[in-house]
């Protein structure tokens, strides 16, 4: 009986009806009379959950027996966005439930309403990790995503007038029906403590003796394919504490005091770290860091691998890929578990090794560049610290064979950095360790070979690739925009969903009067949706006519926002100085979304600049309605998806050669949004996909931000040299802003005038005039609607499909199991 196989609820209305029902009662344990919508939103993902979970167990028991080469994606975050829709889509079961709750006398949006989404990142890289397991689930590619259960999330942000206040996302706290734990699973993680050697018959061997530990416990997500029956996992580590902890460290006869201490080893998961830049050097986060990767490491040698496995197989069985270096503490976990665990040779355990990770490098600023001191990791991983100074050693040996005796050289390639503290460089150890080290886009590839990891590059060229990120069309196409959806299926046919170069049949339709009135039509409805669901929030609206111009990131100097907001403040200068007649304006609503890292105070400056001007611009009646600003608070997955459909302009304005790629971009354009845009990651290969017709241009290239740099930049002179900007910031510096207080704005303007990191005022004047033919192209909409169409038709590019097969080629070399 226990071989019998699962069967899912029939996929019926019926069958549904009955399984929800079951639920409700059952798991919930409410009647349907009684029940209130939580208890209805719970019954209903419980259900869809069983209908996948059958799935999920036919796929886990294919995986093994077939012992094919398995993905696993090591990363600290995913922000995976709300799953019922999702998942009611990949299961094709969105109308059947749609239906069977209809018969239950329920609205299903009232329920879809109620979703938390779980906000298990902080922005691009998370996001990333998301859409490619979902793409690897929709190509039938054996994965596991590993990670870490944070029970708060990325803060919720709220603005206090006009500041940001972060607020906890206690994000499971009405019950978390999409991950179900596998307490059987649980590993122990060790820390601390010493390393001691030791006889093994007559052979020296090295082993840990740890401190402390703590139990990490799996809870599996099912991660659905689109239409291909298909279901992956997600496996997030949650940290419990072990009695061997209390008793162990803590038995000093003081019984209250060693369950409290408990408490100490749960922190590991408690909470998703929201800096996603200049890394804090945290003991916590070095904690989280060894926790997940050395739990999933033990899970997929223990039980994914059969037993009695040959490790010296490993390679055939597995590729470990490192999202940036956050999990890079892996490589020695597997050294450690290679040598000292299974009694390995430690050349033989280096081969293995570096031919099961690669590595994803995700930035560009040396300050992100992610150091641990050597002081913490050894306090921590003392085993973990001896193991990496070996892989130096003998890497900086082979250094010193290929390229001489070169002290400069050697001391700038050491893993180990002296300056300003002995650290271990992440990025190096990732590089030294991997079989493959890629780059984010084209341009910040080849910007990695040239600058950030140059010397790795000449000694090792074959290890440097290119992914061009991509996203999927699932989530930010079909989920996001089913009108559209609808119209590119009617226009071209279904298959468009998994094969996203399809759209590329769009060109022949960029000029058929019907489509374009059609396509408008749909833009201009996902305005009104937009509009609907912003009044809701916050009794804000977006008027008819109005061109919907978004900046939808992370709040950072790199990205700019400063930028914008001299534009906006230099739009409305221009109508209150009575320069430029209101009525020839044309309308424009300015959207944010951003949240700040809390401890970001330039940030923080930078929010508060944004909703001090939308304030005065939207209350100035000069300006007759005709430009708004608009900052939704808390930013997150579910409101990109409704404000990406709406967009008719995408701001990735970034300084060439800061950002790595940038993913809402494609978004954006996949949508039909233009975009006005630096020469700066994945802007490039958008430009060059869609033609400089349709494609604002603007700012210096990275070669010239280089030689501005090379030759002395001044921001000052810009301010002196341009009017425009003049008056610009002394409107802001003059506190027209903050009630004539001016010294609310005063260390954003400083810093603009005599630091300007990211040279927002050299490229100010080419933005504003690439601005203006924005406003221009606006008003020929017949033209705008073309442009639009042309941005969909060449957007397939930008799939995750596409970016997982370019993996899957060029690092990974796995393949499908259907
Ligand atoms: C590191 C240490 C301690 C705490 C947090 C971190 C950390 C977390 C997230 C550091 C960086 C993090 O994310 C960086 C990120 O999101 N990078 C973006 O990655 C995207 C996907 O590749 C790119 O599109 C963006 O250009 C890049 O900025």
């Amino acid at each position: 009986l226990a071989l019998a196989p699962v069967a899912a609820p029939p996929a019926s209305v019926d069958g549904f009806v009955r399984r929800f029902l079951q639920n409700l009662n059952f798991d919930q344990g409410v009647a349907l009379s009684t029940s209130d919508d939580n208890d209805r939103y719970l019954a209903l993902a419980g259900t869809v959950r069983d209908y996948l979970m059958a799935r999920w167990l036919d796929d886990q028991a294919q995986q093994s027996r077939q012992q094919s080469k398995t993905v696993c994606y090591l990363s600290a975050e995913y922000l995976l966005g709300r799953q019922l829709d999702n998942n009611l889509l990949a299961a094709r079961l969105t109308e059947i439930a749609t239906e069977a709750l209809a018969q239950c006398g329920i609205d299903i949006d009232d329920l879809r309403a109620l979703e938390i989404e779980p906000g298990l990142g902080n922005g691009g890289l998370g996001r990333l990790a998301a859409c490619f397991i979902d793409s690897l689930a929709t190509m039938s590619i054996p994965t596991i995503g590993y990670g870490i259960r944070y029970e708060y999330g990325i803060f919720r942000q709220a603005f206090a007038d006009g500041q940001q206040v972060e607020q906890p996302d206690a994000w499971l706290r009405l019950g978390s029906p999409w991950d179900f734990p596998h307490p059987e699973a649980a590993q122990t993680i060790s820390f601390g403590g010493r390393t001691e050697t030791y006889d093994d018959d007559g052979v020296e061997r090295t082993r840990w003796v740890p401190e402390w530990n703590v139990l990490a416990v799996p809870y599996n997500m099912m991660v659905p394919g689109y239409h291909n029956g298909r279901v992956n996992t997600l496996r997030l580590w949650r940290a419990v504490a072990t009695n061997a902890f209390d008793l162990h460290t803590f038995n000093s006869g003081d019984y209250v005091a060693s369950v409290r201490a408990q408490t100490f080893a749960e922190n590991i998961s408690k909470v998703l770290y929201p800096e996603d830049s200049t890394p804090q050097g945290k003991e916590l986060r070095l904690q989280q860091q060894y926790f997940f990767v050395a739990a999933s490491i033990a899970d997929f040698v223990e039980h994914v691998l059969p037993d009695g496995f040959d490790l010296t197989k490993l390679p055939e069985r597995v590729i470990f890929q490192l999202n940036d270096t956050h999990p890079v503490i892996g490589v020695p976990e597997l050294m450690r578990v290679l040598v000292d665990e299974k009694g390995m040779e430690w050349d033989a355990a280096w081969a293995i090794t570096q031919k099961c990770f690669a590595y994803t490098c995700h930035t560009l600023l040396p300050e992100a560049l992610e150091v641990w001191s050597v002081d913490l990791l050894g306090r921590l991983l003392p085993r973990h610290l001896e193991i990496i100074y070996r892989i130096n050693d003998a890497f900086l040996l082979e250094v010193r064979e290929r390229f001489g005796d070169d002290e400069m050289l050697i001391r700038d390639m050491s893993i180990i950095g002296e300056h300003p503290f002995r650290s271990v460089r992440m990025a190096y150890l990732a590089t030294v360790a991997g079989s493959k080290v890629n780059g984010v886009a084209e341009l910040h590839s080849q910007l990695l070979r040239d600058n950030v990891l140059k010397d790795f590059a000449r000694m090792w060229p074959e290890k440097f690739t290119n992914v061009t990120n991509g996203v999927t069309p699932r989530r930010f196409l079909r989920l996001a925009n089913p009108e559209l959806s609808t119209l590119i299926t009617e226009t071209l046919g279904a298959g468009w969903t998994v094969d996203l170069e399809r759209l590329r049949g769009l060109e022949a339709y960029a000029d058929d009067p019907e489509f374009r009135e059609r396509f408008a039509a749909v833009k201009a409805a996902n305005k009104r949706r937009l509009s609907r669901v912003l009044a809701a929030r916050d009794g804000t609206t977006i008027d008819d006519g109005h061109l919907l111009d978004v900046m939808i990131k992370r709040l950072h100097e790199y990205k700019r926002q400063t930028l914008k907001v001299l534009h906006i403040v230099s739009a409305y200068d221009e109508i209150v100085s009575g320069r430029v007649p209101v009525e020839k304006v044309q309308p424009r609503t300015f959207l944010f979304g951003a949240k700040a890292a809390p401890g970001y105070a330039m940030a923080k400056h930078i929010i508060h600049l944004i909703n001090a001007v939308g304030e005065v611009v939207n209350a100035d009646p000069r300006v007759e309605g005709r430009l708004k600003v608009l900052y939704p608070s808390n930013y997150n997955v579910t409101l990109a998806e409704s404000i990406i459909p709406a967009a008719d302009l995408s701001e990735q304005i970034s300084l060439a050669g800061k950002e790595a790629s940038g993913t809402g971009n494609m978004k954006l354009a996949l949508n039909g949004a233009l975009t006005i845009g630096t020469d700066d990651g994945a802007n490039v290969e958008i430009r060059q996909l869609v033609g400089d017709d349709n494609f604002f241009l603007f700012g210096m290239s990275e070669p010239e931000v280089e030689a501005l740099w090379a030759e002395g930049y001044r921001p000052a002179d810009f301010y002196h040299e341009d009017e425009r900007l003049r008056r610009a910031i002394d409107l802001i510096a003059a506190g027209a802003f903050s009630g004539g207080d001016r010294s609310v704005f005063e260390p954003l303007i400083s810093n603009l005038l005599y630091d300007d990191r990211f040279m927002a005022l050299a490229d100010f004047g080419s933005y504003l005039d690439a601005q203006e033919r924005v406003d221009a192209a606006y008003a020929d909409q017949d033209a705008w609607v073309r442009s639009a169409i042309l941005n969909v038709a060449r957007s397939g590019f930008f799939s995750s499909d596409r970016a997982m097969r370019d993996y899957l080629d060029r690092i990974w070399h796995a393949t499908p199991v259907h």
